[in-house]
């Protein structure tokens, strides 16, 4: 299958984020489009286009903006989620750093369609380029007229902000972000009611990815037949695949849904020269891992459930065989202990039980008795934490145990790393 490059065709030209550059490329022409047409017919078409959340859920996103309830009398919000922290996941960031503005045209699209006059991006606040160059392509589009009161003589108004977060993983779950935003300590609110219902103020809100609200104007400007001639029935359209780890020219490959690993790696020069293929992930540390009998797999949501995982940010975690997957996961397992929010039990305290024995494992002090609790609390973990932050962190454990239990044995035996060249020196 070959690359599309759509949202990222012209990342790598000069100025690219400017304005006059979005435009030489016919940006905001997907605006008119919308304008032209009601707001209804607007959802009707990211609707039949079948564009599907780019977060990580693949929730139907034409579907999501047709749940805000009309003539509700209430203010309507869209909030826009670049809050991106998952590891191993970078899209969101360099899509932003080089065309701003074509998910300033998403959101008015998007804004008028659930008839929002005012939205928000939540931004990533370490990030600070991004945070500029967001008020910079805000500024302009508010110079330009596609910002404000009556845009485009359409008589449709929107005021958009720009909140960069404080750093906290958490704040990426949409209830903890919209909290976060409202001034509080971000945690996750109990679901249902979705924001859709009650979300920000308590108000109908739509919260969507950055790279989600990015593809609308394309659709609105190319039509439903031009996305769906890419991907597949249930996962139509082109997505930004990122690689990173071993491989030897990592970066974001932008292609139709349902490309495979094997083709990604082709365009990406291989796994690290030399090496080969250990484990990887498809959608970001918090999805299942897949081995190299995986590299077949269609990457798009219903082939990547169906081998056992999830396409999630599609984040493709590249891991060579001189990688110990106990550490790998101990890295993992460290930070989602650092992230827990604290909210439930399951997860603040079993991703804490979850690292103390993971590093005695590596410190070569691990037993036999620890593999099983491992696998305990993980169970204790899954299906039972209040959000899918505990979900995210026991996948790996389980994951990892799936392919490598003998790893873990050999961590037990050998009293130690086996990966340790300190450890092999002592053991010859
Ligand atoms: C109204 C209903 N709305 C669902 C909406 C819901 C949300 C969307 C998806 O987690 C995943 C997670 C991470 N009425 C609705 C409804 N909705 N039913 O649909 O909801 P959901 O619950 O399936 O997923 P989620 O809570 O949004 C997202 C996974 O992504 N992930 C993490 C990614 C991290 C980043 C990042 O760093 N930026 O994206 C990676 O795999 O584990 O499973 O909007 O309101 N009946
Ligand atoms: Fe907080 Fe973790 Fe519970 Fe989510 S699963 S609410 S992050 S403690």
């Amino acid at each position: 299958m070959a690359l599309s490059p759509v949202l990222s065709r012209y990342w790598d030209e000069p100025s690219s984020w400017t304005l006059e550059s979005y435009l030489r490329h016919g940006g905001y022409t997907g605006l008119t489009t919308a304008l032209a047409m009601s707001p209804d017919e607007v959802i009707g078409t990211v609707k039949d286009a079948g564009l599907r959340g780019r977060g990580g859920a693949g929730f139907p996103t034409g579907l999501k903006w047709s749940f805000i309830p009309q003539g509700d009398g209430k203010p309507h919000y869209l909030v826009v989620n670049a809050d991106e922290s998952e590891p191993g996941t970078c899209k969101d960031m360099p899509l932003l750093m080089a065309t701003p503005h074509v998910l300033v045209e998403g959101i008015i699209i998007a804004a008028y369609a659930i008839r929002a006059s005012r939205a928000f991006v939540y931004v990533r606040g370490e990030v600070i380029p991004v945070v500029r160059r967001l008020h910079t392509a805000v500024a302009e589009a508010y110079a330009a007229g596609y910002l404000g009161t009556d845009i485009g003589g359409s008589g449709f108004d929107l005021e958009l902000i720009v909140h960069a977060g404080a750093g906290a993983y958490i704040c990426g779950e949409e209830t903890a972000l919209l909290d976060s935003l409202e001034g509080k300590r971000g945690q996750p609110r109990l679901r249902p009611p979705f924001p859709a219902v009650a979300g920000l103020y308590a108000c109908p809100t739509v919260v969507n990815n950055v790279e989600s609200i990015a593809s609308v104007p394309l659709i609105l400007q190319n039509g439903i037949e031009w996305f769906r001639s890419m991907g597949s029935e249930k996962s139509p359209g082109f997505t930004l695949y990122s690689l990173s780890g071993h491989v030897n020219n990592p970066g974001q490959y932008e292609a139709p849904l349902g490309i495979t690993l094997r083709e990604l790696l082709e365009y990406g020069g291989g796994v690290r020269t030399g090496h080969r293929l250990k484990f990887w992930t498809p959608g970001g540390s918090s999805t299942p891992m897949f081995t190299d009998e995986h590299l077949d797999v269609p990457l798009d949501y219903e082939g990547v459930a169906a081998a056992g995982s999830m396409l999630g940010t599609k984040a493709l975690q590249i891991f060579d065989e001189t990688t110990c997957v106990v550490r790998a996961v101990l890295r993992w397992t460290e930070f989602y202990a650092h992230e827990s929010c604290g909210k439930c039990t399951p997860c603040r305290e079993g991703t804490y039980w979850l690292v103390q024995i993971l590093q005695r494992m590596e410190r070569g002090e691990g037993n036999d008795s620890d593999l099983q609790k491992l696998l305990d609390i993980s169970e204790s973990i899954l299906g039972k934490s209040f959000c899918a932050l505990g979900d995210g962190a026991a996948s790996p454990i389980v994951s990892s145990f799936t392919y490598f239990r003998d790893e873990y044995v050999a961590h037990v035996e050998n009293r130690g790393c086996p990966f340790d060249p300190r450890l092999a020196e002592l053991m010859v």
